[in-house]
C-alpha cells in the first residue's frame, strides 16, 4: 500500500516562521529574507516526509499566514479598499490579515472565524459584486517547481471551491451560485496549469462536506465538480474531506468520478458504515484517513489494521491509501524537542514527524499481515499503557457519589440576582475587563528566566505582586467597577490550569497553530485530573486586598480546559470534564472562601466541540459540558456572584443551552457584530445579566468614546438596563499597555455619560 500526508505544520518547530514574520511586521527583517528563510523551512518539510517514505507528499500547504487567505489571493478576492492601498502583493496579503494603519491609509482586518471544530482560527475570504475571479499569484505553482528542484514530486493542495464559496462572505447581492461560473473556469486553468507542469495528483480540500447539507447546497457541489473533473485529462483529483463524515453526499461524490477521495475514518464515525452500505467505486483511490491529526497519542496499529481489514471487502488492497485523518497543522512538530519529558511518557505520543513514521510502519504492516513476526507491532504492544496508570480511586469515587444537586444551583437566578445587586451595591451599567492584561515583554521574561531558573520562585512572585498592584491601581485610576488581578502569572488559560493539577503533562515545545503567528502550547491530559492544592487564591486574594471594589476571581472552565488540550483517548471527554470540573468546584469554594465576592469562569472555548452536525449537538455534547460548568459553581452562596465568559460567539441557535449554564452574569466577544448577538439574546428572552463586547480587542485601534456610547446605545435599545455590563469583548494580553489604558478610560467616560443621561431622566 502507500501513504499519504494531508498537509504539514508550518510555523516552525521552534516558531521560526513566527519569529521572522513577526520581524518583518516590525520592519527587522526584509522581504527577500523572509521569503528565504521560508523556502528553507519548506524544503526542511519535503524532506522530512520523503525520508519516511511517504507516497503522497503535499506542497502548498504552507503559509504566512492562513491557507483560506492565501486562495482568496490565489483567486483575486482582494476586496477593493486593500488594493486600494497600493502596497505590493505580501503587504496586501497582511494587510488583508491584520488590516492597516499607516501613510497609505486605514483598512481593518479581514474577519477570522474558528475553522469548524479545531483551535485554527481562517481569514474569512469576501465576494463583492465587482468581484473577478482570475489568477493573481503564482503561489501553488511556484511551490509545487520548488519541491521538483528537490526532486520531489509532490501532491498539489487547493482549497476546493465547495468550501471557499461556503465560508466566503458577501457583501453585495451576488451569492454562491453566481461565483460558480468563474470558480469553474479558474480551478480549471488551474488543473491544466499543474498538469503542463507535469503534477500527477492534485488534492482538493472539501471540509464543508463534512457539514449538514440542504438539496441546494449538494446541487451547487455537484454543478462545480461536473465543470471541474470534465476536461482534466490525465491529471488525477483527489476529493479530500475530514472532521467528520459524508453522510449527506456519500453517494454523489461516488458518481462524480473522482481519481481518489479521502474520507476521515476517525472523527467521521459514519463514513465505515456508508462506504459498507454503498461500496466504492473501482478503480479509485481511498485516501483512508486512520492517523490522527488532531490528537498526539501513538496510533493503535492493531485497531487500524482491523478498520483497514474491513474496507477490503469493499476495495482491493492496493487501492488503499494510508493517511492523515486531517492536516497535520492541528498537532506539534516532534518529540524531539522535548528534553525535559520523560521517555516512560514520550513512548505514548506522536506528534507531526513521528506520525510520518507511523505512516510507513502501517504501510508494512499491512503488506506483511504475519503479526507475530512483526517487529513494530510487537513493540508497541508492549509500549501500551495499563488501566492502573490511569485511575485516582478518590476522584473516581467523587465522581460517582454525584447526584442531580451538585448540578443545580439554589435559589433560583431571579433570587440570587436580588440578593448580589443588595451585597455588590454595584453603579448601573458596571464597567469591567474581561481578565487579562497586557502581556509585556518584562513579564514573559520573568517568566523565561523562572524556567530556566534563573529566577528565584520568591522574586518571581514577588515581581508578579509588583505587577498586580500596579494594575489595580490603574483601574481604580480609570474608575472601572468590578476590577481584575491581570492574570500575569499566566502563560496561558488553559495551559496555566494544566501546570497546576495533577494529571497532566505539559510540554516544552510543542506548539500549534492557532491563528496568524499565534501559538498555542495545549497541555497533554494523562491521568485523571485531581487539584491538590489551591490554583489562583494567593494573587487572587492579594489583588483583593488591595481594594474595596470587588476583585473577580478568574478560572478556566471545564470544557475549555479539555477542549484547548490534548484529551485521553481511553476514557470519554464527559469524564475528564467531569474530573476538571471537580478540580475548578474545590477552587471556586476556596475563592469564596477566603473573600472573593465575583468569580469569573470562563468558557472560551464552549462551542469547540460542538458536534458539526446539529443532531448530534444535545445527545454528543451539550447535555454533559452545560453538566460538567454547572457542577462547578452549584454550591457557591446565593450572593457569590459567578460570571462567565465566551469567545467568537456565533450563539444564535445555542442561547438556551448557554442560559442553560445558569450563570449570573455573560460576557460575549461580540464586538464586530455587537448588535447582532444581542438581538439573537433578546428573541431567545436571555435573563441571564450580559456583557456583549463594546469593542474590539484584536486590533490595536484605539475606540472613541463616542463609538462607545453609540454600541451602548444600540444594546440599551435592547437589552434592560438593570441587567446589562460594559467590557471590552475579550481579553487584553495580546494589547499594549498604552492603548489598552487609552481605551478602558474611553469605556468609562462613555458609561459616565450614560449613567448622567439616566439620573437626569428620572
Ligand atoms: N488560549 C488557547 N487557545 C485560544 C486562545 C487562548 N484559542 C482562541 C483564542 N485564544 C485566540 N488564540 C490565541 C492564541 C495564542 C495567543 C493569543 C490568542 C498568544 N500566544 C502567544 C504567542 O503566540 O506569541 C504565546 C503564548 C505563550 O507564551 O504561552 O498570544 O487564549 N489555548
Ligand atoms: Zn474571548
Amino acid at each position: 500500500s502507500k501513504s499519504s500526508v494531508i498537509g504539514f505544520p508550518r510555523i516552525g518547530s521552534l516558531r521560526e516562521l513566527k519569529h521572522w514574520t513577526e520581524d518583518y511586521f516590525a520592519g527587522k527583517l526584509s522581504l527577500t529574507q523572509l521569503h528565504k528563510n521560508a523556502a528553507g523551512l519548506r524544503e526542511q518539510h519535503w524532506l522530512w516526509q520523503k525520508q519516511k517514505d511517504i507516497d503522497f507528499i503535499p506542497s502548498n500547504d504552507f503559509s504566512f499566514y492562513d491557507g483560506v487567505l492565501d486562495t482568496a489571493c490565489f483567486l483575486n478576492l482582494i476586496p477593493r479598499e486593500y488594493q486600494d492601498l497600493g502596497l505590493h502583493d505580501t503587504d496586501t496579503y497582511f494587510a488583508m490579515a491584520r488590516g492597516y494603519q499607516g501613510e497609505k491609509g486605514d483598512v481593518k482586518a479581514l474577519a477570522m472565524r474558528k475553522w469548524f471544530n479545531t483551535n485554527y482560527h481562517y481569514i474569512v475570504p469576501v465576494f463583492d459584486d465587482d468581484t473577478e475571479v482570475r489568477l493573481n499569484t503564482d503561489g501553488p505553482f511556484s511551490y509545487y517547481r520548488e519541491a521538483m528542484k528537490l526532486g520531489i514530486k509532490t501532491k498539489p493542495v487547493l482549497l476546493g471551491p465547495f468550501t471557499l464559496l461556503k465560508l466566503a462572505d458577501y457583501r453585495g447581492v451576488k451569492k454562491a451560485e453566481d461565483f460558480a461560473g468563474p470558480l469553474i473556469s479558474a480551478y480549471r486553468e488551474v488543473f491544466s496549469k499543474f498538469h503542463s507542469l507535469g503534477a500527477e495528483w492534485l488534492q482538493m480540500d472539501e471540509p464543508i462536506l463534512v457539514t449538514d447539507l440542504t438539496q441546494e447546497e449538494i446541487g451547487l457541489f455537484k454543478d462545480l465538480y461536473t465543470g471541474l473533473l470534465t476536461g482534466k485529462e490525465d491529471l488525477k483529483v483527489l476529493l479530500q474531506t475530514y472532521f467528520g463524515d459524508v453522510r449527506d453526499v456519500y453517494r454523489e461524490i461516488m458518481k462524480l468520478g473522482f481519481d481518489g477521495i479521502g474520507l476521515d475514518f476517525l472523527e467521521g464515525k459514519k463514513n465505515l458504515q456508508l462506504l459498507e452500505e454503498n461500496g466504492f467505486p473501482k478503480n479509485t483511490l481511498l485516501f483512508a484517513g486512520v492517523v490522527n491529526g488532531k490528537n498526539i497519542w501513538r496510533n493503535n496499529y492493531e485497531k487500524t489494521r482491523k478498520m483497514i481489514n474491513q474496507f477490503t471487502a469493499k476495495i482491493t488492497e492496493e487501492n488503499i491509501v494510508i493517511n492523515t485523518s486531517c492536516s497535520l497543522l492541528h498537532v506539534p512538530y516532534s518529540l524531539e524537542n522535548e528534553d525535559n519529558m520523560d521517555q516512560k511518557y514520550k513512548n505514548h505520543f506522536a506528534f507531526a514527524r513521528e506520525k510520518l513514521q507511523e505512516l510507513g510502519d502501517l504501510k508494512e504492516l499491512l503488506d506483511d499481515q504475519d503479526e507475530e513476526k512483526n517487529e513494530k507491532y510487537l513493540q508497541q504492544i508492549a509500549l501500551r499503557k495499563t488501566k492502573e496508570d490511569d485511575v485516582n480511586p478518590g476522584i473516581q469515587k467523587r465522581i460517582k457519589a454525584l447526584s442531580e444537586k451538585d448540578f443545580k444551583r439554589c435559589p433560583d437566578f431571579e433570587e440570587r440576582e436580588k440578593l448580589q445587586k443588595a451585597k455588590l451595591k454595584l453603579p448601573v451599567l458596571p464597567a469591567t475587563t474581561i481578565g487579562s492584561f497586557p502581556q509585556t515583554a518584562e513579564v514573559k521574561a520573568w517568566r523565561a528566566k523562572l524556567k530556566k531558573k534563573e529566577l528565584a520562585p520568591a522574586q518571581y512572585e514577588e515581581n508578579i505582586k509588583k505587577k498586580i498592584a500596579q494594575c489595580i491601581a490603574q483601574q481604580e485610576e480609570i474608575g472601572l467597577d468590578v476590577l481584575v488581578h491581570g492574570e500575569f502569572e499566566r502563560n496561558d488559560m488553559v495551559e496555566y490550569f494544566g501546570e497546576n493539577l495533577e494529571g497532566f503533562l505539559f510540554t516544552q515545545k510543542a506548539w500549534v497553530q492557532s491563528y496568524g503567528t499565534r501559538c498555542v502550547k495545549p497541555p497533554i491530559i494523562w491521568t485523571d485530573i485531581e487539584r491538590k492544592n489551591p490554583i489562583t487564591l494567593k494573587y487572587s486574594t492579594y489583588a483583593q486586598s488591595l481594594t474595596a471594589k470587588p476583585v473577580k476571581g478568574m478560572l478556566t472552565g471545564p470544557v475549555t480546559i479539555l477542549n484547548w488540550s490534548f484529551p485521553r483517548e481511553d476514557i470519554s471527554d464527559k469524564e475528564t470534564a467531569f474530573q476538571i470540573a471537580l478540580a475548578i468546584r474545590d477552587e471556586v469554594l476556596d475563592l469564596e472562601a477566603h473573600g472573593i465576592r465575583v468569580i469569573q469562569i470562563d468558557e472560551a472555548a464552549l462551542k469547540e466541540k460542538l458536534p458539526i452536525r446539529r443532531a448530534d449537538w444535545h445527545t454528543e455534547y451539550l447535555d454533559w459540558a452545560i453538566s460538567a460548568f454547572r457542577l462547578v459553581h452549584s454550591s457557591v452562596r446565593p450572593e457569590t456572584q459567578i460570571h462567565t465568559h465566551m469567545c467568537y460567539s456565533e450563539f444564535g441557535q445555542m442561547i438556551k443551552d448557554i442560559e442553560a449554564m445558569d450563570a449570573d452574569v455573560i460576557s460575549f466577544e461580540a464586538s464586530r457584530s455587537n448588535l447582532a448577538i444581542v438581538n439573537s439574546l433578546v428573541e431567545a428572552g436571555f435573563q441571564t445579566e450580559v456583557g456583549p463586547g463594546v469593542y474590539d480587542i484584536h486590533s490595536p485601534r484605539v475606540p472613541s468614546k463616542e463609538e462607545i456610547l453609540k454600541a451602548l446605545k444600540g444594546m440599551l435599545g435592547k437589552i434592560e438596563q438593570a441587567k446589562l455590563w460594559v467590557n471590552p469583548d475579550c481579553g487584553l494580553k495580546t494589547r499594549g499597555e498604552t492603548e489598552t489604558i487609552a481605551s478602558l478610560k474611553n469605556v468609562v467616560q462613555a458609561v459616565l455619560e450614560i449613567r448622567e443621561e439616566i439620573k437626569a431622566r428620572q
